[in-house]
């Protein structure tokens, strides 16, 4: 039989295409790999997880989460997603350190129903595709929709006419359920949350709803600090880090506030990679490469400062 392989260097890959993949990887790696799934889409696609670890039969060790595609457009986030898992099961033996003592967890694609829609009708689509109360306006921002100071203050919007608009509740959209459930359910040893979007060359920390600052800030700031020194030393890559709220700008209903707020994460980040292409979120196939193997120095380097410490 032949399994489905994904050349993540290759080009980028629908919905569809990375399930059917990852459905494989337990196959290929039944020691080493385990796909979980949490729920289901708006549209009911199955939203996958793979649990990776080095088959040493130690169960339960503290946990490095990592999801992607929470906003649709973001293409570079799957594959980088998708090599980050090659990297772990391919190259082993090499990133031995990785997984002695951590199971790895990592959801390539969060907003399936979303990403869907960009192959197929809007590239720039970024929100969810569960209709909204006003029948003018489809799509919530998932990125907005957790329930760790939902709605405070100007960090999200109430109009579903906009891009960060935060749904009716917290939690109103089933994909950041899942992400909830599965952040829930790593509690107990969540070491390290990374969220992957693009663009913009950027590690942003807790608080994006307030000006203040998480008590660990600062060995948040240290795991930042590896991942950025790691890349310029690798490409000359420039990253900035410090809080959402400080850095960016004002956000409420993000998943590292929730990560951190509510799921007991040591440290959560969210990882702003490299723009590309047109508008920034469409980087060419050519540059998938030069992307993900320096993105994944500064992941490798950050891991290394968790696991470390
Ligand atoms: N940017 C993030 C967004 O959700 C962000 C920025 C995330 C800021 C988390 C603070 C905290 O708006 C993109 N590109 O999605
Ligand atoms: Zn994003």
């Amino acid at each position: 039989s032949t399994l489905p392989f994904i050349d993540v260097l290759g080009g980028f890959y629908t919905h569809a295409e990375i399930n059917e993949y990852l459905e494989s990887l337990p196959q290929r790696y039944p020691q080493r790999a385990l796909l979980k799934q949490f729920g289901r889409s708006y549209e009911g696609r199955a939203l996958k997880l793979l649990t990776i670890n080095n088959g040493d039969g130690r169960r339960k060790k503290p946990v490095i989460l990592i999801d992607a595609t929470m906003h649709a457009r973001e293409w570079i986030a799957p594959s980088f997603a998708l090599y980050i898992i090659q990297q772990l099961l391919d190259h082993n033996v090499e990133h031995a350190e990785l997984l002695k003592d951590y199971d790895w967890v990592i959801m390539p694609v969060v907003n399936a129903d979303g990403y869907e829609f960009t192959h197929t009708d809007s590239r720039y689509w970024r929100k969810t595709r569960k209709p909204t109360w006003d029948p003018e306006n489809i799509g919530t921002d998932l990125n907005r929709n957790f329930g760790y100071e939902w709605g405070h203050d100007e960090g999200s919007s109430a109009d579903p006419a906009e891009e960060i608009y935060r749904g009716e509740h917290a939690f109103d959209q089933p994909e950041s359920q899942v992400v909830r459930d599965v952040l829930l359910h790593y509690s107990d040893r969540l070491d390290f949350y990374l969220s992957l979007h693009s663009y913009g060359n950027y590690f942003l920390l807790p608080w994006g709803h307030t000006s203040a600052f998480p008590s660990n800030y600062f060995d948040m700031m240290e795991v930042a600090d590896a991942g950025a020194m790691a890349i310029v030393q690798a490409t000359n890559g420039i990253y900035s880090y410090g809080s959402g709220y400080h850095l960016m700008y004002p956000t409420s209903g993000d998943s590292i506030d929730y990560a951190v707020g509510v799921a007991n994460a040591t440290v959560a980040i969210t990882m702003e990679l490299p723009a590309g292409g047109f508008l920034g979120f469409d980087p060419w196939v050519s540059h998938i490469e030069g992307i993900v193997t320096e993105s994944w120095v500064g992941v490798r380097a950050m891991a290394l400062e968790v696991i470390r410490r």
